[in-house]
């Protein structure tokens, strides 16, 4: 997978590719990542990518020119390495918001291109004439587009095959369900008090299964129910809810 970036902080990128499991995928060349500075394309001496905005108002937008001069730079690139038609995508906060489906799909394509907005925005022009998807990662303020597009080359590389090992692959499937997490616990079994649940010191495994799915519904019912919409539950699953949920009335 390759993914190339325009972003006026290129500089911001070096860390995703040097911790953790995403560091390893790209020491294994497995996913590679260039960035395009609109910078380095302004024709004037100052060097400005940005200006004022039309029409008035506080901010500043990002011009067009050195976007669509950085944006076929990536392009670019990527046809030869032999991909045509990379998805260009923009991060805003106009954007439809992501979820683990559409990382999933992401995952599929061979090459992506991030479009990462700095002051008020870019010009609507570039986005109409360039853009094929624009994204957001959630309903609150930022500085710009890089975190966001960091946290989504994060998400997709994940699901990519061969960034995790077998042993992470396995555990990443477990929270694949679209259920939260249930409660996780380690050493020691006391704590100033603070004790471990006794069903996972029994070493009955049905029931351990048995109770974090329980637990998984119950904090997914009560904290996040939009995510059951997505699903069905099956006739244990709503069993083991309706259960909890009437203990927890009594
Ligand atoms: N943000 C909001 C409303 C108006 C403006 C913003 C905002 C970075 C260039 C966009 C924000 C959120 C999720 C990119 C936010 C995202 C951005 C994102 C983003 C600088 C202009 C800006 C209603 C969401 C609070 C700044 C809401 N996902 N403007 O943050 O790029 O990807």
């Amino acid at each position: 997978m390759k993914f190339n970036v325009i972003s006026i902080f290129p500089e911001m990128f070096d860390n995703i590719t040097k911790f953790g499991v995403i560091g390893r995928a790209f020491d294994n060349k497995i996913c590679s990542l260039s960035t395009h500075n609109p910078r380095d394309f302004t024709s004037d001496p100052y060097r400005r990518i940005d200006d004022k905005a039309f029409g008035g108002g506080p901010g500043m937008v990002m011009k067009i020119e050195p976007l669509e001069l950085a944006l076929h730079e990536a392009l670019s690139e990527q046809n030869n390495l032999g991909l045509d038609k990379p998805l260009r995508v923009y991060l805003s906060p106009q954007g439809k918001r992501v979820d683990q489906n559409l990382i999933n799909q992401l995952a599929l394509r061979d090459g992506l291109i991030f479009v990462c907005g700095r002051y008020e925005g870019i010009d609507e022009r570039f986005i109409e004439r360039n853009i094929d998807l624009e994204l957001s990662i959630g309903d609150f303020v930022v500085s710009g587009g890089e975190m966001p597009a960091m946290l989504l080359i994060d998400s997709i590389m994940r699901q990519i095959p061969g960034v995790l090992n077998d042993k992470e692959s396995a555990i990443a499937d477990s929270f694949m369900n679209n259920l939260l997490d249930y409660p996780h616990y380690t050493i020691p079994r006391e704590y100033d008090g603070l004790k471990v649940p006794d069903v996972l010191l029994s070493g009955n495994h049905k029931q351990i299964q048995l109770w974090r799915l329980q637990m998984s519904l119950w904090r997914t019912f009560k904290r996040r129910p939009e995510l059951l919409q997505s699903r069905n539950l099956t006739k244990i699953e709503s069993g083991l809810l309706e259960e909890i949920l009437k203990k927890e009335s009594e």
